[in-house]
């Protein structure tokens, strides 16, 4: 766990967790890896950088309020941040969100 930003592979764990609980091949979740990776290189995900990704997603919400909410929902042990998994699972979620949004218009 303390070692998590010096792995450059996404472990096998972590591969099953995401395939398990999201609908994205292997291959997609690879390339999320690399994109987190280069996000947060350390393997944490803080407050800030999480409304930085928001907005880029939905340029219009509500950033602040929104990710303060979701932001303490992910943060499950309350240590300030957010691991690679926590994090994933919020990309998906905008990820879908977005897309459902499109396919309404
Ligand atoms: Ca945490």
């Amino acid at each position: 766990m303390g070692c998590f930003g010096s792995k450059d592979k996404l472990s096998k764990e972590d591969m099953d967790f995401l395939k398990d609980h999201t609908r994205y091949d292997e291959t997609t979740i690879k390339e999320w890896y690399k994109g987190f990776k280069s996000d947060c290189p350390n393997g944490r995900l803080t407050p800030a950088k999480f409304v930085d990704m928001y907005k880029m997603f939905f340029p219009s919400g509500n950033a602040e309020e929104f990710c303060d909410h979701v932001f303490r929902t992910f943060d499950m042990d309350k240590n300030g941040y957010i691991d690679f998994k926590g994090c994933n699972s919020i990309l998906f979620a905008f990820y879908d969100e977005k897309n459902v949004y499109k396919a309404t218009k």
